[in-house]
């Protein structure tokens, strides 16, 4: 895998290629997205070479003979790169190097595509965002699991069911087309890394989650009496195994294709090793130690009008707790031309615990916020705590998201 991307990267370097062929993730550079777009091209770059064999031997080739590369796109900056604590971890953890990624500014794709015969697939999404507009009239194929709102495809082959994960897809779809040239599991057994990352970034059915539910609690030190279907359990539960807010259900097809590698990697305790793998990756998505604390703002930011709302992986008394916290809160409001920041906390390493603070330009904007937030206590169940830069709170209705903040809020900024 590692020499698959670094040759590619090196042919893409010094154009020194005949077609080029883009495999494009999704804007939010999730689990899911990078993964499939990682496999895909490689998969793409395996099946060519098969062909390319039979058809084309060294000696008929001349000098002038040059390869078509398959690259895969992360779309997101490679500064921003580690805020993707989970993808960093998933990578790093299959000897990925970084520096064998390619990142949505590491190239002038514009130029790219002005140059050569390029072809682009899209994984985990089935529209360009206006930054890659320019590269659809160059998308040759499709492969996500959300529904298709207005839109129509022609001339493009598009894999698109509502499954729980691309990488169900992307795993039936090289399952398939290995099989069409009577190469089943070639392609896996060649890069058995990318068998184990479909792996991890893939989502089992729902029956089969319940008992990972059981699980992760027990390993995750949760109390082991927590009722299972209270809110707050399962919407983080839900999250933590699906890796993604947007398809929460694993259906046949995932668990299907989850079996499928299993079989192939040879896994015989399918549960505990689904168990560590999402535990792991748990514990790396709400490991932020090695975030500044601007990188963790801007780790899973939403703005609604003038108020800024990061919410956290750590209590945001943690958060607090770091020198610079709220110059660098005071900072990101500048840089996003907003007056007021809700911070949103939440803690699942001993008790599941919600907080969070309202810190603002001005004390006035603070204070008129936070009574705006607690005028909906019950409902959020905000306790005030003490902080000289503003209003700190503890949520004790444990179920609301940031959902319901979210909703508050756009009551809030309406009625100003
Ligand atoms: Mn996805």
């Amino acid at each position: 895998m590692e020499e698959y991307l670094s040759t590619t990267i090196s042919k893409l370097k010094s154009n020194d290629y005949n077609e080029l062929t883009i495999v494009l993730g999704n804007e939010s550079c999730d689990l899911d997205s990078a993964v499939s777009a990682l496999v895909y091209a490689a998969f793409l770059h395996w099946q060519y070479s098969q062909i390319k064999c039979k058809a084309c031997t060294g000696k008929y080739r001349d000098d002038s003979y040059k390869d078509d590369i398959f690259i895969p796109i992360l779309d997101v900056t490679r500064n921003d790169y580690p805020l993707k604590t989970d993808v960093v971890y998933c990578l790093k953890k299959h000897s990925i190097n970084e520096k064998n990624l390619i990142f949505r500014d590491d190239f002038d794709f514009l130029q790219l595509v002005s140059k050569s015969k390029v072809s682009v697939v899209l994984t985990d999404h089935h529209f360009l965002c206006p930054r890659f507009d320019f590269l659809s009239p160059f998308v040759t194929e499709i492969i996500d699991h959300r529904p298709v709102v207005n839109a129509s495809f022609t001339n493009i082959r598009t894999t698109i069911e509502l499954v729980g994960s691309c990488c169900s897809l992307i795993t039936h779809r090289v399952r398939h087309l290995a099989h069409l040239m009577n190469k089943d599991g070639e392609f896996f057994n060649t890069y058995p890394v990318t068998a184990d990352m479909l792996h991890s970034a893939g989502r089992p059915n729902n029956s089969r989650v319940q008992k990972l539910h059981r699980s992760i609690l027990t390993y995750s030190g949760l109390p082991a009496q927590v009722d299972l279907s209270s809110r707050p359990y399962r919407v983080i539960i839900l999250d933590t195994v699906n890796f993604s807010k947007d398809v929460n259900k694993g259906t046949p097809s995932d668990e299907d294709a989850v079996t499928y590698l299993e079989r192939l990697m040879r896994i015989d305790d399918y549960h505990k090793e689904r168990c560590s793998k999402l535990l792991s990756l748990l514990s790396a998505r709400s490991d932020v130690s090695s975030l500044s604390s601007s990188q963790l703002l801007r780790k899973d930011l939403k703005i609604l009008g003038d108020v800024l709302v990061p919410s956290f992986p750590i209590l945001v008394k943690e958060f607090l707790q770091r020198p610079d916290s709220i110059s660098s809160v005071v900072e990101a409001l500048k840089t996003n031309q907003c007056t007021v920041a809700v911070l949103l906390g939440m803690d699942l390493k001993n008790e599941l615990q919600r907080d969070g603070a309202v810190i603002g330009l001005t004390r006035d904007k603070t204070t008129q916020l936070f009574q705006y937030l607690s005028s909906f206590s019950p409902s959020l169940g905000l306790v005030s705590g003490s902080m000289s830069d503003g209003v700190y709170f503890t949520q004790s209705n444990l179920a609301a998201t940031r959902k319901q903040y979210m909703t508050i809020l756009a009551n809030y900024i309406g009625n100003k």
